[in-house]
């Protein structure tokens, strides 16, 4: 018998119903080893697309499990069991020993699709955890990329190539959005000891995360939390203050903070608004030059705010400046957000590919960012 395949349909964890489907030339017939249809008959006989109710008997086990069936294809058996974990690992175990081999369903779409444009939208979907990210999404799924690949080819077919330039450019001036639309932006709150980068983290987020306390050094480690900035995807991290305290905890903070600081996509520079200006505070506004400013504690008593970078002005006390710096955010990290069915490439793969058309373009090869353009389309 050849190799039939089993595909995990639904997500593991809690659920009413979980699915799978069994692939191959021999699907039906593996199937009905273990399938007695409540009609008595074979799977080799179902009808296409309609449903059969029957139970699941594992070998060498007289307690059967209820099940659906489904022959969606020749090749093609879905089963519907109940939610959770047990039945369906146990259905997946009887076809295991029997033969069968487990494929990831982002592997079995990309495999036997025609259109990797589309597979590559719909796995990305799957991961999608905002409303605006699902839409952009969507609007890959239905054909915006496709369309806008297929408008760029005939740009370089027609010789229109400063056309074709400029809509690629266009293209890959939203990949790092299209990139951050599974992968979050990171954010990371970073600042002095005891300026309220905490504080902020916790207002930002709308609930306590990060312990705050009334002495420098209280966070140590880095503390991450996912959440988002006007529906764009962010890991918000709060860090441990920047300060030149001698005890190795408190250093190893410092130095993970940096690392944070570098590494990610925008940084957030907290100041504390009710102390003076110093030169130690001026060399670190200098040392992220593309931080965004924030002077907090100004609902303070006594405030120094001249001779200090402009910046947002915020308290976390009574909320001044918050909604503020979530918009600033929201705004830093796309700058242009795209309008609805825009295309918008989402994954590396097809990022790489743009940009190697580009090249290909900017040195006069049509022929070959003509190709390569076409690899989108087809695989
Ligand atoms: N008045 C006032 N106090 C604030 C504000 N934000 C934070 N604080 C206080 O400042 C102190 C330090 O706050 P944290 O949020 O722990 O500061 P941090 O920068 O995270 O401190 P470390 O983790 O030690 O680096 C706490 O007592 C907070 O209540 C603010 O906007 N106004
Ligand atoms: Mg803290």
């Amino acid at each position: 018998m050849t190799i039939c395949h089993i595909v995990r349909l639904t997500p593991v964890g809690r659920g009413a119903v979980s699915s799978l489907l069994v692939e191959g030339c021999a699907a039906a017939t593996m199937v009905d080893r273990f399938f007695r249809g409540a009609n008595g008959r074979s799977l080799t006989q179902a009808v296409f697309n309609r449903i059969y109710f029957g139970h699941w008997y594992h070998q060498g086990c007289q307690v059967a499990e209820e099940v659906i069936v489904c022959r969606r294809a020749a090749d093609q058996i879905e089963i519907h069991c109940h939610g959770g974990l047990s039945a369906f690992t146990s259905i997946e175990n009887s076809l295991r020993n029997a033969g069968c081999c487990n494929i990831a369903w982002p592997e079995w779409l990309q495999c036997r699709t025609v259109d990797p444009l589309n597979s590559a939208a719909r796995i990305a979907l799957a991961q999608a955890k905002t409303r605006r990210v699902t839409h952009i999404l969507l609007d890959q799924m239905q054909g915006a990329m496709r369309q806008e690949i297929r408008a760029l080819v005939q740009l370089l077919q027609d010789q229109k190539l400063a056309a074709a330039q400029e809509r690629l450019n266009r293209l890959l001036e939203r990949a790092r959005l299209g990139l951050h639309l599974v992968d979050p932006w990171r954010i990371v709150l970073a600042g002095q000891p005891n300026v309220g980068k905490s504080s902020l983290m916790n207002a930002l987020l709308g609930y306590s995360r990060s312990i705050v306390r009334d002495q420098p050094g209280t966070t140590r480690d880095m503390i991450s939390t996912e959440t988002a900035f006007g529906g764009w995807p962010v890991e918000l991290n709060d860090s441990a203050g920047l300060g030149t305290g001698t005890d190795p905890v408190e250093k190893a903070g410092v130095k993970l903070a940096w690392k944070m600081i570098r590494e990610s996509d925008q940084v957030i520079l907290v100041f504390d608004a009710t102390l003076p200006w110093t030169e130690e505070q001026q060399q670190l506004f200098s040392e992220i030059p593309s931080a965004l400013v924030v002077h907090n504690k100004v609902d303070g008593n006594r405030l120094f705010l001249n001779q200090r970078p402009e910046g947002l002005l915020t308290s976390t006390v009574n909320g001044q400046g918050i909604q503020e710096l979530s918009a600033r955010l929201e705004a830093l990290l796309v700058p242009e957000p795209p309008p609805a069915g825009a295309a918008i490439p989402c994954d590396l793969d097809q990022v790489q590919v743009l940009r190697e058309a580009m090249s290909s373009l900017v040195l006069g090869a049509t022929e070959t960012a003509s190709s390569e353009l076409r690899r989108l389309l087809s695989g």
